[in-house]
């Protein structure tokens, strides 16, 4: 049994202007694809088989498997970029809202301190926001890591590969963790995880 691609939840255009339907083809249907495709290669006929997305990545960060690790880590970490995105992203509303203001002093400081773990990631990586105990916190990931092997709760990530942006915006990586702030989180998604933690 293999992994499929996840499906996206909107249009490959439907980011646009902030996201360009190329950039989605080719880092959905390529570089996501990629991910799913190595994975399926290294577990198919082994004990893995059948396993959820989340034992293998525990399994192979066990094991010390880092290609396995990478490929299925990556896999996850796409499947919850997408699904941070909406094409009719709203503000963070109830009682995520309310942590927002007590972790962060508000959606705007939240956004600042976004943005400067989303730009200071040096490399590849990923920025998220955590539930962390109680609370929210900010942090970044290196190349496939993710908070699910430190006992964090996602809520939300972005995606700082340069092939998340590159195609778009070139170099500027701030200026596409700027748009992924104002224009495409989907706080919907991010209450969802908060409520489920
Ligand atoms: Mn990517």
């Amino acid at each position: 049994m293999s992994f499929e691609l996840m499906a996206l939840p909107y249009a490959e255009d439907a980011l646009e202007p902030h996201i360009s339907a190329n950039t989605m083809s080719f880092h959905y249907g390529k570089h996501h694809k990629g991910y799913v495709d190595k994975m399926n290669d290294a577990i198919n006929g082994t004990d893995m088989d059948g396993m959820s997305l989340e034992e293998v990545i525990a399994k192979a960060k066990k094991d010390g498997n880092q290609g396995l690790f990478n490929s299925a880590a990556q896999t996850w970490n796409h499947d919850f970029f997408w699904k941070s995105m909406s094409p009719g992203s709203t503000a963070p509303s109830g009682d995520l809202a309310a942590a927002i203001d007590k972790a962060f002093g508000g959606v705007e400081e939240f956004g600042k301190a976004f943005k400067t773990c989303a730009t200071g990631q040096f490399g590849s990586g990923w920025a998220w926001l955590v539930a962390d105990g109680d609370g929210l916190a900010v942090m970044g990931t290196a190349n496939a890591d993710l908070p699910l092997v430190q006992d964090k709760t996602a809520l939300l990530t972005c995606d700082v590969w340069e092939h998340a942006y590159y195609l778009d915006y070139q170099n500027k990586r701030d200026a596409f963790v700027d748009v992924f702030l104002n224009n495409l989180i989907n706080w919907d998604f991010a209450q969802e995880n908060w409520e489920n933690r």
